[in-house]
């Protein structure tokens, strides 16, 4: 069955690139900026150079929903800081610039019959924008079958910030409400695992054992 890999944020860039290395699928890694040199995966980074601020400029519909404190979060940190409002703002921006053109010619490939998502739920980046892209996808291939390959909550108990764990959980909370009021996707969910340390191999093995 022809298939796209896509991977999301810096773990499900990182997952896409392996599966695709091991498979030979083609593969997309889509992340704010380049964390990483992918050997397999075609890169494309949200991240153009401007502040959220300019980005506002730029796409003012944004402002309808981009909450204020987003915008001082970004200017202190940079990235998404574990903000799905802040990953669905990189992606209307990357949307307006065409910067997510390689990846819908890839989609509208009539040959295609399966896109599969990478991504952990439980960030900004890719839980804020999964299902913006899923529907770009619907819109563009209606005939596409969509698989996601999703990382839950319990496999970062390894971070010892109770700030940062509630942020995963309430991330996550809200990406599968968000899932079950549009249920796009064949959904495969990893959750099971209490891991001491970020390794995510076992969620490659389990993908892999999905072909
Ligand atoms: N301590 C630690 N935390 C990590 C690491 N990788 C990911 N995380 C945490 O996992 C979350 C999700 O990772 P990521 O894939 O980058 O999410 P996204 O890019 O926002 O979609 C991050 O917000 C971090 O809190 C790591 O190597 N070390
Ligand atoms: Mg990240």
């Amino acid at each position: 069955m022809s298939t796209l890999l896509i991977g999301l944020g810096g773990i499900g860039s990182a997952l896409a690139d392996r599966v695709a290395a091991q498979t030979g699928l083609p593969a997309f890694a889509i992340d704010i900026e380049s964390a990483a040199q992918y050997s397999h995966a075609r890169q494309l980074c949200l991240f153009t150079g401007q502040s959220l601020r300019d980005m506002l400029e730029l796409t003012p519909e944004m402002k309808a929903w981009l909450p204020p404190a987003e915008l001082m979060r970004s200017e202190a940190m940079g990235g998404t800081c574990q903000s799905r409002q802040m990953g669905r703002a990189f992606y209307r921006h990357a949307m307006v610039q065409g910067l997510l053109q390689p990846l819908i010619e890839a989609a509208e490939d009539p040959n295609l019959q399966r896109a599969v998502i990478i991504t952990t739920l439980v960030g900004g980046t890719g839980s804020g924008l999964f299902m913006h892209l899923a529907s770009l996808l619907r819109e563009k291939a209606p005939g596409l079958e969509l698989i996601g390959e999703f990382l839950m909550p319990p496999n970062f108990s390894f971070l010892d910030s109770t700030a940062q764990q509630a942020h995963l959980e309430a991330n996550a909370e809200a990406a599968c409400r968000e899932l079950s009021a549009a249920p796009l996707f064949d959904a495969r969910y990893f959750y099971d695992k209490r891991l001491e340390k970020p390794d995510f191999s076992y969620v490659e093995r389990g993908i892999l054992s999905h072909f």
